[in-house]
């Protein structure tokens, strides 16, 4: 998939950027396009003050420059800028894929407005073809899987189904200190009765169906970015 369109998704969110805006900032391949481009005007003398979704974000941001704040120094957001996984109707996300899913959410829940940037690539009639990402607590690892593999029966399309730890040789750790496990759903006909029979589920920290919270997407494709509204 084209780093062209995903520069110029962020770029038409740009758009949306006013001075003195408090701004949450993502993360992900197509967020580092935006970020990259807010630099660019924080260097001309652009106000702002940001609050990154990860530790990858923060240093990119803070190496150009980008003013950084935190959720504890500062109560709420103007607008979360960030990317997506697969973009369904009405604007439901996954996301995670970046591992950093906790922190996004917890940023666009305190911000007025979250926007998400993408190519069309990530657009899908039905969520669940890319596995979603479940940040789980290490403590009970083996308990806590089960019981998502128990939701996987209940919730996902028959031979579909896979579940594994994220890993790269040793676990990937998120910035909070967890494990993800990838589950792959096949097709996720009800997500709202998804996502909370995952939280029903003492170990699971967060997962990354972000479900209406997207309030804008801009869609990057060949001719052109579209604007998709829920
Ligand atoms: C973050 O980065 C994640 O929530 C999502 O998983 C991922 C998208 O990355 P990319 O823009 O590189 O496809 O937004």
């Amino acid at each position: 998939m084209s780093e062209a369109l995903k520069r110029e998704a962020a770029r038409a969110a740009l758009a949306e950027v006013r001075p003195g805006m408090r701004l949450g900032l993502g993360t992900g391949s197509t967020a580092r396009h935006f970020v990259d481009l807010l630099g660019e005007k924080v260097a001309a003398g652009f106000e702002c003050l940001c609050v990154p979704t990860s530790e990858v974000t923060a240093e990119q941001a803070r190496g150009l420059g980008i003013p950084l704040t935190d959720l504890d120094t500062i109560d709420a957001l103007d607008l979360t800028i960030d990317g997506a996984d697969e973009i369904g109707p009405g604007l439901a996300l996954i996301k995670g894929a970046g591992g950093a899913l906790l922190r996004e959410k917890i940023v666009a829940a305190a911000s007025a407005r979250m926007i998400v940037i993408a190519d069309e690539s990530k657009i899908v009639r039905e969520l669940g073809r890319f596995p979603l990402s479940i940040e789980v607590n290490r403590f009970g690892l083996g308990a806590t899987r089960r019981a998502v593999a128990g939701v996987m029966a209940a919730h996902g399309a028959e031979g579909g189904l896979s579940l594994r730890l994220r890993s790269d040789g040793e676990p990937f750790v998120t910035d909070g200190g967890h494990v993800i496990l990838d589950a792959s759903f096949g097709r996720i006909s009800s997500p709202e009765a998804l996502s909370r029979a995952l939280f029903d589920i003492p170990g699971v920290v967060e997962h990354g169906l972000f479900l209406g919270m997207c309030k804008r997407a801009y869609v990057a494709a060949a001719d052109g970015v579209k604007t998709v509204d829920p």
